[in-house]
């Protein structure tokens, strides 16, 4: 039995120090990984660069000049848009069946109107800044409405 302990312990001897000869090479290396401090740089220089312009963009941006709107049967798609004020809205009919685009909220307020149409377009300016809603005189304000917010 003791004959091969000794051995065995020789030879863990020598994979010890093999080893830690290894290890010590190895652990040299490391100091590429302490080199990343350019890599912590980027990482930390990119995402604060691009919150911070991203809200800039947002701040400057403004209502679109034009909108479409598309006059589909009992339904404007998309039914509310947003313009910057002189801004033209232009509607689109095309559905199977007849509508109109009033100004109004069941009611024609008189700012426009479209007259009953199944195809072609409809165009409106809106000069100045405010909420002006319209609907379908065929089917009614509950049926079909939308809004245009004037910016
Ligand atoms: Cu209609």
């Amino acid at each position: 039995m003791r004959m091969l302990i000794i051995p065995a312990a020789v030879s863990l001897a020598i994979l010890t120090s093999g080893c830690g000869g290894d290890n010590n090479q190895d652990m040299a290396q490391p100091f590429d990984l302490a080199s990343p401090t350019s890599v912590g740089a980027d990482m930390a220089a990119a995402p604060g660069a691009d919150l911070a312009a991203a809200p800039v963009d947002m701040a400057t941006a403004t209502a679109p000049t034009t909108a479409a709107i598309t006059v589909m049967d009992n339904f404007y798609t998309p039914a509310n848009v947003t313009i910057a004020a002189g801004g033209t809205v232009t509607w689109t009919f095309a559905g199977a069946n007849p509508h109109t685009v009033t100004s109004g909220a069941g009611t024609p307020t008189g700012m426009f109107d479209s007259g009953i149409k199944s195809t072609g377009t409809f165009s409106f300016t809106f000069p100045t800044a405010g909420s002006v809603g319209y609907y379908c005189m065929v089917h009614g304000f509950a049926v079909m409405h939308g809004t245009v917010t004037v910016q």
